[in-house]
């Protein structure tokens, strides 16, 4: 393997532990849980893994070596830093309990397990990926585990490799998917126990027991280098306004983290814009005021954060995006038709017949790079694609010509844009020490609930604003974190997601700030992770998680 410098000094990094792993480790078993709403629907959804106790492990008990047995592990979704750490946690807490335990990585995320697609993870093989970013030790994939025949076909690989538990790293689906797993291999006496970890650079998988997922620490920290570099490029140059799309499909965390961390001139949060229902006209003109503004005050440039899933939160863009769903679903005669037409002006005219009233009005009101966006870039599951959407170009677009539109009442603006998406760039950066220091000890939790034969729960870190010796290791049954919900025409049972709460702290210090950074440039520059140093330069958790947990 070719190393940079960086990753040869930093593999020798040894993560910071809670204090109650380091020695003998003991389970203390807490109050017995419910689900966060539908108790009963999900209590009878789920018979054996409903209503278990939360778990905390402590010091103590006896440093005795258990059984052996095997766990084979996944990595689901998109990546997220800290992957690695979890795995390499995992294998040590295994190899702690027992030298000969073994650990399987399933190729290519879950459809690995069903296709028996694996390797064994040695010691030699791991220590290449320690403290590193990516997913590429085994590789990831968005493969739904949803029908008893992958079950199945799991339980046979299982069995055949010694395998006494799975542990599935995801975000809010493929846990909620983990839970089902688990209560169908229970149900069925498959021998098979199931833990999941949380992970998303979305920020969007948190609760109560579950302070953050891992990998939104430095997904933000390297979103908010680059928007610091550009912010200072905008303040030396003075001649751009900089749009800034920021990854998240649906909540707005990133955006939010990011505005703490670097004091934009504006920031959309998506959750605000449903809240008040704002249309797009709207927040173009919010924006286009605070553009004349800082221009009368000679500061003809700025930087915009715009969530990536912004879209999909703007009242009559949902609507539209949901006609447009329906009109152009595989097979539907509208979208045959559709497809006959050659030219994309044709196609143009022929949806904004098809739209009801409100919604012909906004499709024809987009401009027509977006509007074909709209229309051609369809997920497996016939939704629209967010981040494939130009959503910076389309809001550049309307400034510009909502600007012209001033110029006859004497308001005269110089304005020159330049747009930007991150998303990519920060997913498999190198963990920053918090997210290298939580990932591993999710990892080594998840061997311990394993050991004490805990299935259906999830993986958990709490006081994780303390020094790492004083966080908390334990464990949450994944049904405490469900609800109904109708997903594809069906209620079904599912982890809550965690959009931006308005009445939350981090929500509150944004919005008591944001005027005054629209007019007044008060930039923050983060400048990159640091993963030697001060401790307060180095191991400082977002912004988001001090503020929730003050
Ligand atoms: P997960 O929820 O699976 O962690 O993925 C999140 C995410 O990074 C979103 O922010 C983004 O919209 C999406 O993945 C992009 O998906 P893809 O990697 O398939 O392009």
């Amino acid at each position: 393997m070719n190393k940079s410098a960086l990753q040869i000094e930093r593999s020798k990094y040894a993560p910071k532990m809670p204090k109650a792993l380091v020695g003998a480790v003991q389970l203390e078993e807490g109050k017995a849980t419910d689900s966060v709403a539908d108790q009963q629907e999900i209590k009878e959804l789920f018979p054996n893994t409903y209503g278990m106790p939360l778990v905390t492990f402590v010091e103590g008990g006896a440093n005795e070596t258990g059984p052996t047995f095997n766990v084979g592990v996944i990595l689901s979704g998109g990546q997220a830093p800290g992957g690695h750490n979890v795995i390499a946690g995992l294998f040590d807490g295994l190899t702690k309990l027992n030298p000969a335990n073994k650990l399987y990585g399933f190729l290519g995320g879950p459809s690995g397990l069903v296709d028996h697609k694996y390797i064994e993870l040695t010691s030699e093989f791991i220590e290449d990926y320690r403290n590193t970013g990516g997913f590429d030790i085994i590789g990831s994939g968005r493969t739904k585990l949803e029908d008893s025949k992958q079950y199945d076909k799991g339980a046979e690989i299982c069995n055949q490799l010694g395998i006494k538990a799975l542990v599935i790293i995801g975000g809010d689906d493929s846990n909620t998917n983990a839970c089902v797993l688990a209560e169908y291999y229970a149900q069925n006496n498959k021998g098979v126990q199931v833990i999941g970890c949380p992970k998303t650079i979305d920020g969007d998988l948190k609760n109560e027991m579950i302070e953050a997922s891992f990998g939104f620490d430095t997904a933000c920290k390297v979103y908010s280098e680059l928007i610091g570099n550009i912010m200072r490029d905008a303040n030396s140059a003075k001649k751009y306004w900089h749009f800034i799309k920021l990854m998240g499909r649906s909540a707005s965390h990133i955006g939010l983290e990011c505005a703490l961390q670097t004091k934009p001139n504006f920031c959309l949060i998506s959750e605000e814009v449903e809240e008040k229902k704002q249309t797009l006209q709207q927040i173009v003109n919010e924006l286009v005021d605070i553009i004349v503004k800082r221009s009368q005050n000679g500061e003809t440039f700025g930087v915009a954060l715009i969530p990536e899933g912004l879209v999909e939160f703007i009242p009559e863009m949902k609507v539209l995006i949901s006609e447009l769903n329906t009109l152009l679903a595989e097979g539907h005669e509208t979208a045959i038709e559709f497809q006959s037409f050659q030219s994309s002006t044709e196609k143009r005219y022929f949806i904004i017949r098809k739209l009801s009233e409100a919604s012909s009005k906004v499709y024809a009101s987009l401009p027509e790079g977006i509007a074909r966006q709209l229309t051609l870039d369809r997920d497996p599951h016939g939704n629209v694609q967010v981040s494939r959407i130009e959503t910076e170009r389309l809001l550049i677009e309307m400034v510009e010509n909502r600007l012209a539109e001033l110029v006859p009442s004497g308001i005269k603006v110089k304005f020159s844009a330049q747009n930007h998406f991150f998303g990519y760039e920060g997913r498999c950066a190198a963990p920053s020490n918090f997210d290298a220091d939580y990932c591993y000890s999710l990892g080594f939790v998840a061997s311990l609930l394993i050991g004490s034969g805990k299935t259906g729960y999830m993986s958990s870190i709490r006081n994780t604003t303390a020094p790492a010796a004083e966080w908390i290791p334990g464990g949450v049954p994944i049904t405490m974190m469900m609800n109904m919900e109708r997903r594809h025409g069906h209620m079904k049972p599912v982890i809550q997601k965690a959009l931006v709460r308005l009445d939350g702290a981090p929500f509150k210090a944004f919005a008591a700030e944001r005027e005054n950074w629209a007019i007044h440039t008060s930039y923050v520059y983060p400048g990159p992770i640091q993963y030697w140093g001060p401790s307060t330069v180095c191991d400082a958790p977002t912004k988001t998680l001090q503020l929730e947990k003050a």
